[in-house]
C-alpha cells in the first residue's frame, strides 16, 4: 500500500486543511480524521475537522474528538479539503458546500465503489480501513508514529474489521495483525479500547435490541435473514448512540444465513439497508447494493432507498433472492 506521490506533495505543500467524512460517522471515519489531523499538525499545518453528524458517544474518548465541529464558519480559508471514507462527495452532507472553497480536493477511501472524484484521489479497495491508509502516509511524510496517531488508527481498523473478524485471507490477516501490533507498541491497551468502543450497554439499548430481534425474518429457505428497525422503535429507545451498530451480526451469525440484511428507517425519510455476505468470494453484496445506488465491499455494503420500510424490504429481499438463484452451482453441488 503506497500513497500516490502527488498526494504526498500536496500534503507537504499546502498549509491549511479542512478534513471531513461521511454522515453518521463510524470508527473509521472519526479515527482516520483524527489521525490525519494529528499527522498534519506534526508537520506544522493548520487543520479543521467538520462533520455534519456529531461524534458518536463511544468515540468521544479519542483525543481531539472534541474539536470535530458541525457545519459552520471555518476558522481559516483552507487551501485543501480532504474527504475520507466517502465513495462520493455527497456522502459528507452539508459539508460538501465547504469543499469548493478549498483550493484542492483530496479523496482518500477504500470503497471499491468510489467514483475517483477530487483533484487527487487515492482509493485502496484492499485496505481494511481508511485508518490503515493514513498509517501509510507516515513514512513518505517523515512523521513518526506516536500514541496520539496510533490510537485513532487502531480504532479505525478495529471497527471496520468488526473486532478483527473480517480478514478473509491469510495475507490480509497477517498484514493487519502486524500493523495492529505496531500501533499497540506505542502503549495502547487493546482491552481498554475495546471497552470504550463496545461496552456501552445500558438497559435501554438492550431493550431495543430485544425488540429489534423480534422482527427477524427469513427468505430463500433461510439463506437470507433480515431485521427491520422502524423510526418509531428508534425514537422510543432514543438515539444517544447508534444502537443499530452491529445489529446485523445477529441475523448474519445464524448458521443457514448466506446474506444478512438490516433495514433502518431514517429520520429524514427513506431506508438505510446494510448487506453482509458470508461468502464474499461467491456472493458479492457490493454488486447487489450498487443496483440500489449504494456500494461497499463484497462482504459488506450499504444503500439508501427512498420510500417506506416495507417497500424497501420487498425490493431488496427480492433482488437478493434473484441473485442467489442465478449463482452457478459450487463444485460438488451439481447433481447432488
Ligand atoms: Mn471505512
Amino acid at each position: 500500500m503506497k500513497a500516490p506521490p502527488p498526494l504526498i506533495d500536496l500534503l507537504l505543500e499546502r498549509s491549511r486543511f479542512l478534513i471531513t467524512s461521511h454522515l453518521r460517522p463510524d470508527g473509521d471515519a472519526i479515527g482516520s480524521q483524527l489521525a490525519l489531523a494529528a499527522i498534519l499538525e506534526e508537520l506544522g499545518k493548520e487543520t479543521v475537522i467538520q462533520n455534519q453528524s456529531p461524534v458518536p458517544d463511544n468515540f468521544a474518548f479519542l483525543p481531539g474528538a472534541g474539536r470535530i465541529a458541525p457545519f459552520g464558519d471555518l476558522p481559516f480559508s483552507p487551501d485543501a479539503a480532504v474527504v475520507l471514507d466517502s465513495p462520493r462527495p455527497c456522502r459528507v452532507g452539508k459539508i460538501e458546500r465547504q469543499l469548493s472553497a478549498a483550493g484542492k480536493l483530496v479523496n482518500i477511501d477504500h470503497h471499491i465503489s468510489n467514483s475517483g472524484y477530487g483533484d487527487v484521489s487515492w482509493v485502496e479497495p484492499e485496505a481494511s480501513s481508511v485508518g490503515e491508509m493514513i498509517y501509510h502516509l507516515l513514512g513518505p511524510l517523515g512523521v513518526e508514529l506516536t500514541r496520539a496517531i496510533a490510537l485513532p488508527i487502531y480504532v479505525a481498523i478495529l471497527t471496520d474489521m468488526g473486532k478483527f473478524q473480517y480478514m478473509v485471507t491469510p495475507e490480509s490477516g497477517a498484514r493487519i495483525f502486524r500493523l495492529a501490533g505496531r500501533l499497540v507498541e506505542t502503549g495502547l491497551v487493546p482491552y481498554e479500547i475495546y471497552k470504550k468502543v463496545y461496552n456501552l450497554y445500558s438497559a435501554d439499548p438492550l431493550k431495543f435490541l430485544g425488540e429489534a430481534l423480534t422482527t427477524l425474518e427469513y427468505a430463500a429457505g433461510g439463506q437470507i435473514a433480515f431485521i427491520r428497525v422502524s423510526r418509531e422503535m428508534l425514537k422510543r429507545h432514543g438515539d444517544g448512540f447508534d444502537v443499530t451498530e452491529n445489529l446485523i451480526a445477529y441475523p448474519r451469525d445464524i448458521i443457514s444465513t448466506r446474506v444478512a440484511l438490516l433495514f433502518t428507517e431514517l429520520a429524514g425519510g427513506g431506508v438505510k439497508v446494510s448487506f453482509r455476505s458470508k461468502e464474499p468470494e461467491r456472493i458479492d453484496v457490493n454488486r447487489i447494493a450498487s443496483r440500489f445506488g449504494g456500494g461497499g465491499h463484497p462482504a459488506a455494503a450499504g444503500a439508501e432507498l427512498a420510500g417506506d420500510l416495507d417497500r424497501a424490504v420487498v425490493r431488496v429481499v427480492t433482488a437478493v433472492e434473484e441473485y442467489l438463484e442465478k449463482l452457478p452451482a459450487a463444485p460438488g453441488e451439481e447433481g447432488a
